[in-house]
């Protein structure tokens, strides 16, 4: 009988192992990236999980005869002998000599766009998304994904450092969280249910329990209109934390948590940088301001006529990242105290002047990428702020549970994930940040 150890022998080389393999003979695997032939050797890039690696084929290096029906997109085991060599500015780097291909599988067709450059040149965002599996594939579009698996890890690995509970809520769920009219409907077998907007009233629930909770899931949102910064579903980065003094201890959290994540991605994903020419954002400390005192700068300093005075509309939200950056060389501003009307019900309003929140928002780079606050944790407060609201207290028995049975001083916040992605990397639209992303027109790869 066959028997299951579990022990995972590596097989192939990294690319990143070849310093150590120097003059020796390796075998990697991964598809043929591109193919250029020159008088009397040919250049073989090999596409590996994470690099481009330059393969040199010549017919003094072995016996191996080259197979003239390999094709870009094959997928190939290359054996052969590491060598050091010099780029064109003269940086030492590794290649591969080649002294043996063995095919593993052929494409079917020749790719119908032009995947093997370092980025994919003039193809139109919507050509690129309907083609994901296939242009996700070039070295750039896929080093975007690796970042953000990096924010993702870094989110996690620091949080998970100061002693939260990662957790997995429903999203299928009775009510929506956040109000509004982009919520999903669904038909659950005759009753009408929803897909979360978000993970808020189970993160409030959990922090009944373990005090501090963070979630890395997707929330769903019926955005009904076709912008450059709105999904229908995005992958929320959200944490709840109890005992909280007030809520700068939120924003502190994340500010730490922002640290955290930039020097992961400088320590860990270095070519993904290079590669995509980041300009990657210092935070010593992140700046902050009232919403009242924004609005008043945005009238005053930039002399912009405000025809909302309850919420930024997205060219104030830029006008906030010029100020952070001229005033305080920051790419980040904390804005606080939003006002209590354009709030969900479950914001704690500020006691010093209630029609203001203990909340705030956090923009970068010109737009807002969390939200977050203190939360109401007294049950006949969050009760009277419902009815206030003119919402069924009835509906949302199990939510309250939490409140009636002893609810500490809380808060956390929503960052999302496909937004932070986009400032950092400096995008003008959130679907070159998202993998397979789904907004009014698309569902469909
Ligand atoms: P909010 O609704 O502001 O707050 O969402 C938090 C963050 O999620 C991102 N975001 C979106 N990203 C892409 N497409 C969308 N349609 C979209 N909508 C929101 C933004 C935003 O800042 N429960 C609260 C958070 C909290 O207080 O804990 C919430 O969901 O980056």
């Amino acid at each position: 009988m066959d028997k299951i150890n579990g022990v995972v022998q590596k097989k192939y080389v990294d690319f990143d192992d070849f310093a150590a393999h120097e003059n020796e003979i390796v075998t990697i695997t991964g598809y043929v990236h591109r193919i250029r032939e020159m008088t009397g050797f040919s250049f073989v890039l090999l596409r590996t999980a994470r690099d481009v690696v330059q393969c040199i084929y010549a017919p003094e290096f072995s016996d191996y005869r080259w197979d003239d029906t390999i094709t870009e997109n094959s997928c190939v085991k290359v054996s052969g002998k590491v060598v050091a060599s010099a780029d064109a500015k003269g940086n030492k780097r590794y290649e591969l000599q080649i002294h043996n291909v063995e095919v593993l599988s052929r494409p079917k067709e020749q790719s119908p766009i032009v995947i093997n450059k370092k980025q994919l040149d003039n193809v139109p965002l919507d050509t690129n998304l309907n083609m994901r599996p296939l242009t996700l594939r070039n070295p750039r579009e896929r080093a975007i994904f690796k970042i953000q698996e990096g924010i993702a890890r870094g989110f996690r690995d620091f949080l998970s450092g100061q002693n939260f509970t990662e957790v997995r809520t429903p999203k299928i769920v009775f009510a929506g969280a956040e109000g509004g009219a982009n919520i999903f409907k669904l038909d659950y077998f005759g009753k009408q249910v929803y897909l979360a907007q978000s993970p808020q009233f189970y993160k409030q629930a959990l922090v009944g329990v373990y005090d501090r909770v963070f979630e890395i899931g997707p929330v769903f949102r019926a955005e009904h209109h076709d912008t450059s910064r709105h999904l229908n579903e995005y992958i929320s980065m959200d944490f709840e934390m109890g005992y909280i003094d007030s809520f700068y201890d939120i924003m502190n959290m994340e500010t730490g948590a922002l640290k955290y994540i930039f020097a992961l991605l400088r320590k860990e994903y270095p070519k993904e940088l290079a590669l995509l020419q980041v300009k990657m954002p210092e935070i010593t400390e992140i700046p902050v301001i009232r919403f009242k005192d924004a609005k008043d700068i945005i009238v005053n300093k930039y002399k912009k006529k405000i025809t909302d005075f309850n919420d930024f509309e997205p060219e104030e939200e830029q006008l906030m990242c010029k100020y952070a950056q001229e005033q305080f060389g920051s790419d980040f501003i904390f804005v606080t105290h939003y006002p209590s009307k354009k709030r969900p019900f479950y914001t704690m309003d500020d006691p010093a002047d209630p029609e203001y929140t203990l909340s705030f928002d956090l923009l970068f780079r010109g737009m807002e990428i969390t939200t977050g606050g203190q939360r109401i944790h007294d049950y006949d407060m969050q009760v009277e702020k419902m009815r206030s609201r003119g919402m069924k207290v009835e509906d949302f028995e199990t939510y309250l549970m939490f409140h009636k049975y002893g609810a500490p001083p809380h808060g956390g916040l929503g960052l999302g994930l496909e937004r932070l992605t986009m400032n950092l990397l400096g995008f003008k639209n959130v679907r070159y940040t998202t993998m397979f992303p789904r907004d009014i027109n698309r569902v469909t790869p």
